[in-house]
């Protein structure tokens, strides 16, 4: 990280939590942020997709790939023990990052979604059977939906659905009432990317292990928001995507209890994922590496390595505290709209807002913002379930990060003013 944004903190540190964290310090870090988007300065509100990256991100790449390109985990030449340093170095800041209890816990994979359908794959084929059952909520990003059904439809399994009420809360009576003898496993969203919600997931967990159930947790929203601690949790597994916490594209993260990951089989075979091949017989790797098959993508690793540091430098604790005041501020700011509806109302929330604006279509929403340089995603968001529980076709979600300032809110709320003019 740029000794800027850790200046930037020590500056405000006596002075609550907006202070705390010297924004425009911080953008200094994120070159895309200093652009113009038809002519106005670029408002970047669709983190919750994929968020910027530093400078330091960007430029522990491009090292990798000037100074030590090499594979991993086979050369003895200096060039590939250096990128496989960095490579493990990386596992141990994320082991760090989770609070995970060994750095073997950790596996690299491409994203959240392949680490849900890792789990699926390899947990689901070892225990699920015909008549057994998986538990999400009526909340989950398509990610951890589908890779259920396939299986489901394989195993002759069942998906069952915990309900949401009309704040974007998960029914937690009716999720217990749902856990039962069948439930091989649980899976729920930590943050849900549409409506914000911050699920109880240290009480899912409890309530799901009074049945010996394990808990898979999609950590896609949470983590570039909370601290996350899986021990704390108790969680048995955790996915996370690299590129939704400041670091590259093509690279996440699969926490599981060690004793989990060792009695899951493989998910796909290749190199580096055996420990001896031979025509009779195959003895496979130890754990993390008999996930992490074929060769994976380093130079991304090693961001997201950097993107960790960056993090770490600026406080968890205070992005969240920053990132609370910013969401109340855009709360009250757009609920102040009329015609405006939010959807999602949770007391627990994270920096996602999902609005709709009475007879416009959200894509026309998105299409005004964007002439205005306001970037928010508009759709169903991957999450078609939940926009039917809504009973909406799609919504504006303005997604904010710790970059993100009061004065692009105001943009936000200028712009949505002049939808309703154009569209009204
Ligand atoms: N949500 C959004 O705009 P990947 O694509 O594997 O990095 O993450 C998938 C995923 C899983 N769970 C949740 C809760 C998510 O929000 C996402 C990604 C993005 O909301 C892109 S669809």
């Amino acid at each position: 990280m740029k000794a800027g944004a850790a200046e930037a903190l020590s500056a405000g540190e006596h002075q609550g939590a907006e202070r705390a964290l010297d924004v425009e310090r911080v953008r200094e870090d994120f070159p895309i942020l200093k652009q113009k988007v038809h002519g106005k300065p670029l408002v970047y509100l669709d983190n919750a997709a994929t968020s910027q990256k530093p400078v330091t991100v960007i430029e522990a790449e491009e090292r990798f790939y000037r100074e030590y390109n090499s594979n991993i985990h086979r050369g003895v030449h200096q060039l590939s023990e250096r990128a496989t340093k960095a490579y493990e170095d990386a596992r141990v800041k994320i082991q760090h990052f989770l609070n995970a209890g060994e750095a073997r816990e950790i596996v690299f994979v491409r994203g959240t979604t392949e680490a849900i359908n890792l789990v699926a794959a390899a947990y689901g084929r070892k225990n699920v059977q015909a008549g057994d059952e998986i538990l999400i909520t009526a909340m989950e990003h398509h990610s951890n939906i589908v890779p259920w059904q396939i299986l489901c439809e394989e195993k002759g399994a069942r998906l069952r659905v915990a309900p949401v009420n009309d704040r974007g809360e998960m029914i937690f009576e009716e999720f217990e009432k749902l856990l039962n003898s069948r439930t091989r496993l649980v899976s729920v969203t930590h943050v849900s990317n549409v409506l914000g919600t911050i699920n109880p997931v240290r009480e899912i967990v409890e309530a799901a292990h009074r049945m010996n159930v394990p808990v898979l947790v999609d950590g896609a929203q949470a983590a570039p928001h909370l601290k996350v601690d899986v021990r704390e949790l108790d969680c048995d597994l955790y996915a996370m995507s690299s590129h939704k916490i400041f670091g590259p594209t093509g690279i996440g993260v699969l926490y599981g209890k060690a004793r989990l990951l060792e009695a899951m089989p493989p998910y796909q075979g290749g190199g580096d994922m055996i420990s001896s091949v031979s025509f009779e017989k195959t003895i496979y790797n130890v754990i993390p590496y008999k996930f992490e098959a074929g060769t994976p993508n380093i130079a991304a690793t090693i961001g997201l390595g950097a993107a960790i540091d960056y993090i770490n430098q600026l406080g968890l604790d205070n992005v969240a505290a920053y990132e609370h005041e910013l969401l109340e501020y855009a709360t009250e700011a757009l609920s102040g709209i009329p015609g405006v509806r939010m959807v999602g109302t949770a007391r627990q929330k994270a920096s996602v807002i999902s609005f709709v604006l009475d007879g416009i279509h959200a894509h026309d929403v998105g299409t005004v913002l964007d002439q205005e340089g306001i970037a928010v995603r508009t759709g169903h968001h991957c999450a078609q379930p939940l926009m039917e529980r809504f009973q909406v076709p799609a919504t504006a979600r303005a997604s904010l990060a710790f970059y993100n300032t009061k004065e692009e809110v105001d943009r936000l709320v200028a712009g949505i003013e002049k939808v309703k003019h154009i569209f009204g």
